[in-house]
């Protein structure tokens, strides 16, 4: 016990870093290295999980419609390739690699999944590099202290009794009080202008920054507007009703204006409300065309080089930011994912010239949905076949500084950035943890070169060009079919792996990073179940990550257990002697989202784990963020069909498990059509912003969201506290606040 005394000097320590609501990871080092005496690397890695997980029994077949069901039943418009489907579930993904198994189905029995779900196995994951210092908030009382929502089909926001939900910056909100887009007009006949510096649209990741590195009644709310909705190549709300195409120049560029990012500054009133700080010198949109800048290890390559930029390092616009992260030096990292829905071509639509490459990014033949290349020739593939290659990447932005030009950080890797979750290795050295939301695309993560250096922002803004990029393989380990196994991170460096070395489809490290993909598939990555958002536990370091579902799927591994999985897993992973930049690890599902009420998925992995029941069953888990506390926030994007094999699931939520125990209850509902996405707290937790995004996209008129009656359906924030001030989640007033982390240190 006595090491763990400097854990609690370590936290004493610890600076009030710029950027730090979500997490703690500058103590995560400390918290590792004097935990890592108590226990030797073999310990923790005999140690992680439980025997009870081994457990196989009888075969089991299941036949199931469920593929055809997912398809018509889901109103899932968003990107609109095609009519129900994302893009995303589109594998493009044709390497052989990795499906480890191609058996009809696994081996895997309900008996096992009930192990799963017990607290024993549980506790044996948690607690490995744990044993012998300080304790996790005990399980006995548990970390979830609010009552669970029932599902909710209606057309509002629900949350749990005691909390209120405040709907915040909707779609269009001015952030300047005169000028272009001093008003919101209420019917979306907005001009491009206008739009340029109001809120952008379908809100998603977002991170709250204090204004001064601790406050938790001013800061800057920096959030992605992911995209526009659009239903067969009308915009359904962007111009107002009727929906419309973007068939003139002004209106592609509103909806160019309408994406990117927002750098919102707010403050409680004198009422204690929060308010925008209109004209503040922080506010900003980032655009779809605001100047930005390639850097790293491909920013100049010939790959990155169009007639408007040879340079091949100034590329206008951030495209299709999905989640986000953030860094321990107060900047805000922004995530590209769908931009080959972007291009499109208008020349000799009949002559299919695509590369191999862009087929794996997904870029489509023809004319694009959004039509964005009649007017702007950059987003046509054929006449500058280059400029996609300049999306796709992870976005670092200083808040704070509204003059900054935004970098795309090529080190990272070019894919569709879901998220990144970041950590520190013992020595400081800085890892970012990213999905590829994908169907049958990868986990990766980077490790920088250099360390962190508190306080020293010069060079602390050049970390992410310089460092080690890796992709995951997940394997089943010493028993197939027990939802669990080891696994190793591959470097995708040109010189330093002979495998890379000597493929000449990649010429330099450039080529590897903006093709990523192809060359994550010649190192036999796993192909994994849509990669969306990766957290980092803030004690143990653990990373968790939503596989948000795969409804093609039709071979399975471990971690990938279900062919045709619609309702998608959250997938566990700890690092080899709790290093970040180890390149084995361990890993285990933490829960298979199911539907336990279907009676043809009882006795079936279709029922999910052993901690999915009728009270919170969900389906696609995507946004995932852990608090402070350790509590593990899961927002979802799926199905809200509320039938079928969706019954009783109702409109996307947000749910909330304790890592430990390994319970899960719903904390909040969205209205009708939405998504559940993008998670923030002020450092005290007492304020939480979640996303609500793209409200009504079916674009039948059936949510009218926030405002009622007939208005427009607006994505926005909700603003949720807690009826009595108290710690968002906690079980009473003063518990999250007074433990916090020193949870860690208070039982000794
Ligand atoms: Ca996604
Ligand atoms: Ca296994
Ligand atoms: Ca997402
Ligand atoms: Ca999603």
């Amino acid at each position: 016990m006595s090491s763990c005394l400097k854990h609690k000097e370590g936290i004493r320590a610890r600076p009030a870093a710029i950027g730090q609501a979500q997490g703690l990871s500058s103590d995560k080092s400390t918290l590792w290295r004097n935990c890592d005496k108590d226990v030797s690397n073999g310990e923790i890695l005999t140690a992680a999980f439980s025997p009870g997980f081994t457990d196989v029994s009888k075969n089991r077949h299941q036949t199931t419609a469920s593929l055809f069901q997912f398809h018509t039943i889901a109103a899932k418009t968003k990107h609109m390739t095609a009519p129900f489907t994302d893009s995303e579930d589109l594998p493009t993904n044709t390497s052989t690699n990795t499906h480890f198994q191609t058996v009809v189905d696994r081996a895997l029995s309900r008996r096992g999944l009930l192990k799963m779900g017990g607290g024993a196995a549980a506790a044996s994951f948690l607690a490995g590099p744990l044993a012998g210092c300080a304790q996790w908030i005990t399980p006995s009382a548990g970390l979830l202290g609010f009552k669970p929502v029932a599902a909710s089909t209606a057309d509002s926001v629900v949350v749990a009794a005691g909390y209120t939900a405040t709907p915040f910056v909707p779609w269009g909100t001015p952030l300047f009080s005169s000028g272009a887009g001093a008003s919101w007009k209420g019917d979306g006949s907005e001009t491009a202008a206008d739009q340029a510096r109001q809120v952008g649209d379908n809100h998603d990741g977002m991170h709250f920054f204090p204004i001064d590195g601790h406050s938790s009644n001013e800061g800057l709310l920096v959030m992605n507007h992911e995209y526009t909705t659009v239903v067969k190549g009308r915009y359904i709300t962007l111009f107002g009703l009727p929906s419309a195409a973007a068939n003139t120049l002004e209106r592609a560029n509103k909806a160019i204006n309408a994406w990117g990012c927002s750098v919102i500054h707010v403050r409680k009133d004198a009422a204690g409300q929060w308010a925008v700080v209109l004209d503040s010198r922080y506010n900003r949109r980032l655009t779809g065309a605001t100047p930005m800048e390639l850097t790293g290890p491909a920013a100049g390559d010939a790959l990155l080089q169009t007639r408007a930029d040879q340079s091949g390092r100034r590329v206008l616009g951030t495209l299709n930011n999905c989640g986000n992260g953030f860094t321990p030096w107060g900047t805000y990292l922004s995530c590209e994912e769908n931009f080959n829905n972007n291009f499109g071509t208008t020349v000799e639509p009949g002559t299919d010239t695509r590369s191999a490459a862009q087929k794996r990014y997904g870029i489509q033949a023809g004319t694009s949905e959004y039509g964005w290349e009649a007017w702007h020739e950059r987003f046509d593939y054929k006449k500058e076949p280059n400029e996609s290659n300049r999306f796709g990447w992870i976005v670092e932005i200083d808040p704070f500084d509204p003059l900054s030009i935004p970098k795309k950080r090529t080190a990272l890797g070019r894919f569709k950035h879901e998220s990144a979750a970041w950590n520190l290795t013992r020595d400081k050295r800085v890892v970012i943890y990213m999905g590829d939301d994908q169907a049958n695309d990868y986990v990766y993560k980077f490790v920088s070169d250099k360390p962190y250096v508190e306080g020293d922002k010069a060079a602390n803004s050049t970390l992410l060009d310089s460092g080690k990029l890796y992709v995951a393989r997940f394997d089943d380990g010493a028993t197939a079919g027990d939802f669990m196994g080891t696994g190793e991170w591959l470097l995708l460096d040109k010189q330093a792996n002979p495998v890379l070395q000597a493929d000449s489809r990649f010429p330099n490290q450039a080529a590897v990073l903006v093709h990523a993909r192809l060359a994550a598939d010649r190192l036999g990555a796993t192909k994994m179940d849509r990669p969306e958002w990766l957290s980092v536990h803030p004690g143990t370091g653990e990373v968790y990550g939503t596989m948000t579902n795969n409804a093609g799927r039709t071979s399975t591994d471990d971690a990938n257990p279900r062919q045709k999985n619609i309702y998608g897993q959250i997938v566990r992973w700890r690092e080899a002697g709790g290093d970040p930049a180890a390149t084995r690890f361990q890993w285990d599902v933490f829960v298979l989202a199911g539907n336990p009420t279907v009676p043809a998925h009882q006795g079936t992995l279709k029922a999910g784990s052993a901690n999915i029941h009728a009270d919170n069953s969900f389906n696609s888990p995507d946004g995932l963020a852990f608090d402070r506390f350790g509590r593990l926030w899961i927002q979802t994007d799926g199905n809200y069909s509320n039938a079928g094999d969706f019954a009783g699931q109702g409109n996307n939520s947000m749910l909330c498990a304790d890592p430990q125990t390994r319970e899960i209850r719903r904390f909040l509902v969205g209205p009708k059509e939405c998504e559940v996405t993008g998670i923030a707290f002020t450092p005290d937790h007492r304020t939480m912003f979640v996303n609500i995004q793209h409200p009504g996209e079916s674009g039948q008129g059936h949510s009218h969201w926030p405002e009622g009656g007939d208005a427009l359906p607006r994505s926005a924030t909700v603003i949720v506290t807690k009826n009595d001030g108290g710690v968002i989640g906690s079980r009473a007033f003063t518990q999250g606040a007074a433990r916090s982390v020193c949870a860690w240190a208070s039982s000794d």
